[in-house]
């Protein structure tokens, strides 16, 4: 399998403090806001984001984004050109898809090269109010990065605490 050529960071912090091309989004199938990473994201993006979502809500997107897939917006007030909005699955009791969370970084890589960007920051999607285990979610994003076929030069995992920080640096190892 061809491979992806992107350099993969780990960085400890807050995602909307990164200076990338693309900032990627936790977000929920509605695209109007949440708690987690998409709230920080709206609230430091300011009401050009929300704008752009609701925007997307009212054409192609009636009836919300599908888990698995992304779409972009602008970026408001980020350091970042676009913000692409990925919904993550939800760990159930029974377990969760992981095809679907893989699904996640695939689809944000693709989108990012269709706008032209070199660099993208990931949080751990999934990992908060979704649920997903963060090692076993480490592993599928590290995986699938590296897996992807991409033109982006580096990506950017923004991992919110040291647990986090922790399970990616152990699948990069
Ligand atoms: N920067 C980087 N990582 C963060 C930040 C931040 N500013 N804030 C939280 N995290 P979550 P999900 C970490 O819950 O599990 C929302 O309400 C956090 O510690 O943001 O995919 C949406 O609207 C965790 O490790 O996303 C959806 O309804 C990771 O980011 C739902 O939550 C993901 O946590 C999506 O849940």
């Amino acid at each position: 399998m061809s491979s992806s050529r992107a350099a993969i960071v780990l960085v400890r912090g807050d995602i909307t403090e990164q200076s990338v091309d693309v900032i990627v989004n936790a977000a929920n199938s509605s695209l109007l806001g949440g708690g987690g990473v998409d709230g920080a994201i709206h609230r430091r993006g300011g009401p050009a984001i929300l704008e752009d979502c609701r925007r997307l809500r009212a054409s192609q997107y009636g009836k919300g984004l599908a888990t698995g897939q992304a779409v972009a917006t602008t970026a408001g007030r980020l350091h970042a050109r676009h913000v692409i909005h990925t919904v993550g699955p939800v760990w159930q009791a029974s377990g969760g898809d992981p095809s679907l969370l893989a699904s996640c970084y695939r689809e944000s890589l693709r989108l990012a090269d269709e706008l032209g960007a070199r660099t993208i920051a990931f949080p751990a999607i999934s990992t908060g109010a979704y649920g997903w285990p963060m090692e076993d979610a480490a592993r599928i994003a590290v995986e699938t990065v590296r897996g992807a076929e991409t033109a982006v030069e580096e990506v950017r995992f923004v991992l919110f605490d040291e647990r986090a920080y922790e399970a990616f640096a152990k699948r990069l190892s």
